[in-house]
C-alpha cells in the first residue's frame, strides 16, 4: 500500500480536482470494500477516491439511514478505511448536525486525513433521499445552512479539506430555479462546490441544473450521484459539467444478494460443499485479500 499518512492523503482530492476534468469515486464502507476500491483496475482505469456513504454505513449496521448511526460510529468506520487504503476520502456528512457540533466534526475529519465532507440542506429527521414519494423531505432555511458551511470553513486548519454543499431541492420536489438560488447562496457562503441530487431516472433535473449552473459558475466543482439516472455515462455527465461522479452504494448492493444466495443455498442443501464451490472464494484467495 502507498503511504497513507494524514498530511499526505488529505490534499490529494484537491490536486485531483485541479488536474482532471472529472474524477470517479466509489463507495467504501469498511476495510474490505476500501481494499476493493483501492485495488480495482480495469484496462488501466481506477477509482480516484472513496465515498463513505451514510446509507451504506447504516445498512451495514442494520439501521435506518436517518442519522441514528452517530458521528462517533461513523468515525470508527472511516478509521477502518483510512487504516488500509491510501486514496482520498469524501465523507457523507448527512445534514452536518448542529452547527456547534459541525465545527468540531470537520476538524476531527481534517486531522484524520479525510479530504472532504458533503453536507445536505435538509432538516428534521433526515431520511434517505431516494426513499421515494411519500417520505417528507424538509429543506433547511438556505441562510441557516449557508452559515453552517461558513462556520465549518472557518474552523478548518488547512486549505486542503473541502466542504461541499448538497442541494436537496429536487428531492423535495422544488424547481431548478430554487436549486440554482441555493447553489449561489452556498457558493457565496464559502462552499468548495455543490452536490446536486435527484430521485428521478430521466436525469432531466440534473441536466438542466448542470447546464444552467455551469454557465454562470464554470469553475465551481459540481458533484453528482447517478444512482437513479444510471444510464448516463461518465463522459455524458462530464460533458454536462460534472466534476465528481460518485457511485454511492454499488459494492454493498452487489454484496447483499451474493451473501443471501450463499446463506439460502446452504439452508437448501444442509451442506456447504456446493455453495463453497459455486459461490465462494477459496480460503487461499480470501487470505490473499488480507495479505500483509
Ligand atoms: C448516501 O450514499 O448515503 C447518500 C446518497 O447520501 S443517497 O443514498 O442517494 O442519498
Ligand atoms: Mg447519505
Amino acid at each position: 500500500m502507498k503511504c497513507n499518512l494524514p498530511e499526505l492523503r488529505r490534499g490529494k482530492l484537491k490536486s485531483l480536482l485541479n488536474e482532471n476534468k472529472y474524477i470517479r469515486v466509489m463507495e467504501a464502507s469498511n476495510g474490505l470494500s476500501g481494499l476493493i476500491v483501492e485495488r480495482a483496475n480495469r484496462n488501466g482505469k481506477e477509482y480516484d477516491a472513496m465515498w463513505v456513504s451514510s446509507l451504506c454505513d447504516s445498512v451495514l449496521k442494520g439501521k435506518p439511514d436517518n442519522e441514528v448511526v452517530d458521528f462517533s460510529s461513523r468515525v470508527k468506520t472511516i478509521e477502518e478505511i483510512l487504516e488500509v487504503t491510501s486514496k482520498p476520502i469524501i465523507v457523507d456528512g448527512d445534514t452536518g448536525g448542529q452547527v456547534e457540533h459541525f465545527v468540531h466534526h470537520v476538524r476531527t475529519l481534517e486531522r484524520m486525513g479525510v479530504s472532504a465532507i458533503i453536507i445536505e440542506d435538509k432538516k428534521g429527521l433526515k431520511q434517505n433521499s431516494l426513499f421515494g414519494n411519500g417520505t417528507e423531505q424538509i429543506l433547511e432555511d438556505k441562510l441557516t445552512f449557508a452559515n453552517k458551511i461558513t462556520r465549518g470553513k472557518e474552523a478548518l486548519q488547512t486549505e486542503e479539506f473541502l466542504i461541499f454543499a448538497r442541494i436537496e431541492s429536487f428531492i423535495a420536489d422544488k424547481s431548478v430555479e430554487e436549486a440554482l438560488d441555493r447553489a449561489e447562496t452556498y457558493v457565496d457562503a464559502g462552499a468548495d462546490g455543490i452536490m446536486i441530487h435527484s430521485y428521478k431516472s430521466d436525469g432531466e433535473e440534473i441536466t438542466s441544473f448542470l447546464t444552467r449552473f455551469k454557465k454562470d459558475y464554470p469553475d465551481v466543482i459540481v458533484i453528482v450521484i447517478p444512482t437513479t439516472y444510471s444510464k448516463f455515462t461518465e463522459t455524458q455527465l462530464s460533458d454536462l459539467g460534472a466534476n465528481v461522479i460518485i457511485y454511492a452504494n454499488h459494492l454493498l448492493r452487489s454484496a447483499y444478494p451474493a451473501m443471501l444466495r450463499t446463506a439460502e443455498k446452504i439452508l437448501e442443501d444442509e451442506c456447504c460443499e456446493e455453495a463453497s464451490n459455486e459461490y465462494c472464494l477459496s480460503m487461499e484467495e480470501i487470505l490473499q485479500v488480507i495479505r500483509g
